[in-house]
């Protein structure tokens, strides 16, 4: 059972190498439609818009034996009721951290440059001509920018900043990695969070979504970020208490945000919309054609080991 639509070759693949149901209309299953496909198919693609929880999974009889995960996050499953129910679960790393670091470029450049508030003047018509004094934004080459989490995709944002941008990078995971990438990268550790968030002109958030990172953004990590800095989340929404930003935001206690990904997606919290000095995008980091097919036919290898008796390559649980 295929959750929602793939790309063409993907659904293509899918097709020749099992009996897959596929999602014609592409509509968000229920979680009555998720319990039936659990009750039904030997196996579930399911993605980020699938809540497959310890209740969904508790359908009786339980035939689905894996769910092949499309996407790398997969804080919308309860791996451990999956695990508990002898249900594996797999993801699709990788194949996604180009286009997820620069997803998170994007979103540097465009709030430090105010590209959303330059794109809704010329739309609307408001923009009277060139001068001297319009639109100035915040210069990025050369500033510090500071990481949390220094994972593939941390990594990849550290290496386009460093090298591409001249800035200087500072970062905190309590996982670092080992110290020859460290060193490649120039990246700076610092002991905990709130040093970075002291030192960064610019925060970009590249943690998994655990209960240990649920609203690490909260109000008092936002108050230790400089007044001139920016906050960016390609991660996950959970990772920023989205109330405590908007009063971040409110008291200039930050310059401005830069979001793909929000806590209650697809709902945005409406103060958010009514601001210039924030950048919301639609969850599209991994969001292009040649990726999408990528994450697709590593899920469709993962469905085939699984099923040949071998071991997923990106087994999670
Ligand atoms: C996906 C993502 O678009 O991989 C992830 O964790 O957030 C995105 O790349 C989404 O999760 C697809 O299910």
């Amino acid at each position: 059972m295929v959750t929602r639509r793939l790309p063409a070759p993907v659904e293509a693949e899918l097709t020749r190498a099992f009996d897959a149901r596929l999602n014609r209309d592409d509509h968000p299953l229920t979680p009555a439609e998720l319990q039936d496909a659990l009750r039904s198919a030997d196996a579930l693609l399911p993605t980020v818009s699938d809540r497959i929880t310890a209740a969904t999974l508790a359908v009786e009889p339980l035939r689905t034996r894996i769910l092949a995960n499309y996407g790398v996050g997969f804080n919308h499953i309860d791996v451990a009721a999956a695990k508990a129910r002898g249900v594996v679960v797999t993801n699709t790393p990788e194949v996604l951290t180009d286009d997820t670091a620069d997803d998170a470029i994007m979103l540097m450049l465009m709030v430090a440059r105010r590209a959303g508030e330059g794109e809704r003047q010329v739309r609307s018509g408001a923009w009277t001509g060139w001068r001297p004094t319009h639109l100035l934004g915040t210069k990025v080459s050369g500033k510090t920018l500071g990481l949390i989490g220094l994972g593939r995709i941390g990594r990849a944002v550290a290496r386009r900043a460093r090298h591409g941008f001249g800035m200087r990078v500072v970062f905190h995971d309590p996982y670092p990695p080992p110290a020859e990438v460290v060193a490649e990268l120039a990246a700076e550790p610092r002991a905990t969070v709130e040093d970075v968030l002291r030192e960064a002109d610019f925060v970009s958030l590249h943690s998994p979504a655990t209960p240990e990172t649920r609203h690490l953004m909260n109000a008092a990590r936002l108050a230790l970020m400089r007044p001139t800095a920016f906050l960016i989340n390609t991660a996950r929404g959970d990772i920023v208490d989205e109330a405590a930003l908007v009063a971040a935001l409110e008291r200039r206690h930050i310059a401005g945000a830069a979001l793909d990904v929000y806590e209650k997606e697809p709902l945005v919290t409406p103060a958010l919309l009514t601001m210039e000095n924030v950048v919301l995008l639609p969850h599209l980091g991994s969001a292009t054609q040649e990726t999408r097919v990528a994450m697709g036919m590593r899920a469709l290898d993962n469905l085939m080991a699984f099923f040949a008796g071998t071991a997923p390559r990106d087994r999670v649980v």
